[in-house]
């Protein structure tokens, strides 16, 4: 038991470093498949992946790679999620409400936002993914014709930030901020810049962001039970 252990410890810390060092999509993919067939847990692949892909940023900064890697990085980091997504897919059928997702104007990073966005399916959301590069003007659009519980916006580039303070503007602007949730997630964000852009939440991964939408939603079943319950009050007087 401790071997087996031991087993998938070493086969995280070996993906991790094949992540790093840009091994290519065929050589993850294999590494994958065997982490499966030796029951890792898949959450805990994408956690290697995503420290993985710390140390590419990391290099890249600082001159050791290059755009090649990064652009061959985000091509394995897709593939181990494509992989991994029939393992996070939703077990109950029964709609916990809806999210409109999408990554902010300039950024076309989606991998994160692609996790966060199986996550919330599999968690029992319907969601509603809008892309990359999605203008302040789309997601005003979309939050007005989808009417979605809650709205997730993801930003890998730190210069996509405002980007997102812009979106709330102009929720408030038409009066559709209140009618929603909102929260933000992706590298640059921070519990400190939400709240500066008056966002209702920052979470820091996808399991996060299925927890925080799951707690929203119990919020409102509540809200919505006090509201009947007023109701019968009312009914009864
Ligand atoms: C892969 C990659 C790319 C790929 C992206 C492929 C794709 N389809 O997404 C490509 C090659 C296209 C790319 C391009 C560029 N990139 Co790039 N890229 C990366 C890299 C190495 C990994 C990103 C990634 O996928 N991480 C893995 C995922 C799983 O993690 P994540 O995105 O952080 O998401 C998790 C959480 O943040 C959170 N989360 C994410 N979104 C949300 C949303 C909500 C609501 C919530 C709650 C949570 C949440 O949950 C996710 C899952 O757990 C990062 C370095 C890094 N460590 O982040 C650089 C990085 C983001 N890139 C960078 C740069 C500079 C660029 C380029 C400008 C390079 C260039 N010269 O062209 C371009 C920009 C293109 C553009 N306009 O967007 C910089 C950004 C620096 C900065 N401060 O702005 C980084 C940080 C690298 C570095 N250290 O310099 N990149």
């Amino acid at each position: 038991m401790k071997i087996e252990g031991f087993q998938k410890e070493e086969f995280l810390r070996e993906f991790e470093r094949a992540m790093a060092e840009v091994v290519g999509v065929e050589d993850v993919r294999r590494m994958v498949e065997e982490g499966l067939r030796m029951d890792v847990e898949p959450l805990k692949i994408l956690e290697a992946m995503r420290k993985g892909l710390d140390d590419v940023g990391r290099k890249y900064e600082e001159g050791e790679y290059f755009l090649m890697e990064l652009i061959l990085s985000g091509l394995m980091a897709s593939e181990v999620a494509a992989l991994l997504k029939p393992y996070l897919r939703a077990q109950t059928r029964q709609s916990m409400g809806k999210v409109v997702i999408g990554t902010v104007e300039g950024d076309l990073h989606d991998i994160g936002k692609n996790i966060v966005a199986t996550m919330l399916s599999a968690g029992g959301f319907e969601v509603i993914d809008l892309g990359v590069d999605v203008t302040a003007e789309k997601f005003v659009e979309a939050v007005e014709k989808e009417k979605p519980d809650i709205l997730a916006m993801s930003v890998l580039l730190s210069i996509g930030l405002p980007h997102m303070a812009e979106v709330i503007r102009r929720l408030e602007k038409v009066g559709l901020r209140n009618r929603i949730k909102i929260m933000v997630g992706g590298r640059p964000v921070t519990e400190e810049y939400a709240r500066q852009i008056g966002a209702d939440a920052y979470g820091s991964d996808a399991i996060e962001a299925l927890r925080i939408a799951q707690e929203w939603m119990r919020g409102k079943d509540l809200e919505r039970s006090g509201e009947d319950k007023k109701k019968d009050n009312d009914d009864v007087r």
